[in-house]
């Protein structure tokens, strides 16, 4: 039973019943009440590092998008990593990544069900942070995986990967591509998407840089992860921009939808397009010229490093304070960043040299 959940039904006790019962009940910590708390430690708001790993919890996945390849990997390998730990996996989410309002009713279907956690890919940072702190304020371990909300409305943040590398990477690689030169255009997924603004930040900061003074990025469009919206915008930037040099897609339905629309286009291979994608996506078009190289990290490693890290929020054995550290199982040791961030790794970048290795 949750911490909130239990002071009510004490109170309810002792009003209702003799105090010894709810004495019984409510007062003396028994092994099974520190078991329940994650720890002593835990219930003190501190990281028992020692503190045993729960078995038995409930961890609900909220990805931005259900039926979205990328979500279905990323997902199942938290499913993978909670069957292992002894816990149990459900999933709920939108089929649009641009309904907010569908997210915010998961959120609060999830806390209803009183799961032991969470991990949700926000699709926007500050719509969903009221439903999750009554999350949090009900016992519910929070983990945003993917796409974070605000530091206060969750206890920690699974990132994909430093999101400064993420942003500077794909510039870097598609200046390579151009030669550093010409006019380049964005095409993001939904206009409010915490990751992928967060990236495209980092783009235009490393766009000052002197050595792309010969590039200029002309705009940011948005398919919204909505395979024929990203389809048509890039026919509109192209129309637009009749100029245009290169394409980043920061997003794994979005290089999708790109790379179909340039390889059957006479921009095949002269426009450029890096970003984001998934090898099996992205496998015939980097063979057939469209797409010389693009990068991504593996999803199943951070659908279960969401897994494990919900788990050890739920044991006690972290808070999700800067400096705790954490075993993910066979992933190694993780420690907690600035602001509650663990981070995956290091992204890889896939081109035709390596893309056959991969399989997701
Ligand atoms: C899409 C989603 C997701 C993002 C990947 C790269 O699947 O927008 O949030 O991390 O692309």
């Amino acid at each position: 039973m949750r911490k909130a959940s239990l002071s009510r039904t004490c109170a309810a006790l002792a009003a209702v019943t003799s105090l010894a019962l709810a004495a019984t009940a409510c007062g003396g910590t028994t092994k099974e009440d520190v078991k329940n708390d994650g720890g002593s430690a835990a219930a003190a708001g501190q990281a028992d590092p020692d503190a045993p790993t729960r078995k038995g919890l409930t961890v609900g996945f909220l990805p931005k998008q259900v039926n979205n390849p990328y979500f279905t990997t990323a997902d199942k390998g938290g499913e993978k990593a909670l069957k292992e730990l002894g816990s149990t996996y459900k999933e709920a989410g939108p089929s649009s990544a641009t309904d907010t309002a569908g997210q915010v009713s998961y959120v609060n279907t999830l806390t209803q069900q009183q799961v032991d956690a969470m991990a949700v890919s926000a699709q926007d940072p500050g719509a969903l942070c009221t439903a999750l702190k009554q999350a949090m304020k009900n016992g519910i371990k929070v983990v945003t995986y993917d796409s974070d909300t605000t530091a206060g409305c969750r206890n920690a943040f699974v990132s994909q990967a430093s999101a400064e590398d993420l942003g500077r990477t794909e510039v870097q690689l598609l200046a390579e591509q151009i030669d550093h030169e010409g006019e380049i255009a964005i095409l993001s997924a939904a206009q409010t998407a915490t990751n992928q603004n967060t990236w495209i930040e980092f783009m235009k900061d490393e766009l000052e840089d002197p050595k792309y003074k010969d590039m200029k990025l002309v705009e940011v469009a948005y398919g919204n992860d909505d395979a024929q919206q990203s389809f048509q915008q890039t026919q509109g930037l192209l129309q637009k921009h009749p100029d245009l040099k290169g394409i980043i897609s920061p997003t794994t339905v979005g290089i999708k939808a790109a790379a179909q629309y340039l390889s059957g286009s006479k921009y095949k291979g002269k426009v450029k397009l890096t970003g984001l994608g998934t090898p099996n996506d992205m496998r015939k078009y980097v063979k057939n010229g469209t797409v010389e190289a693009f990068a991504l990290w593996d999803p199943a490693k951070l659908g279960e490093l969401a897994a494990r890290t919900a788990v050890a929020l739920a044991s006690g054995q972290i808070t999700g304070k800067e400096g705790e550290t954490f075993e993910a199982g066979a992933m190694g040791e993780y420690t907690i960043g600035e602001d509650g961030v663990i981070n995956l790794g290091k992204p890889t970048v896939f081109d035709a040299g390596n893309i056959d290795d991969f399989d997701f």
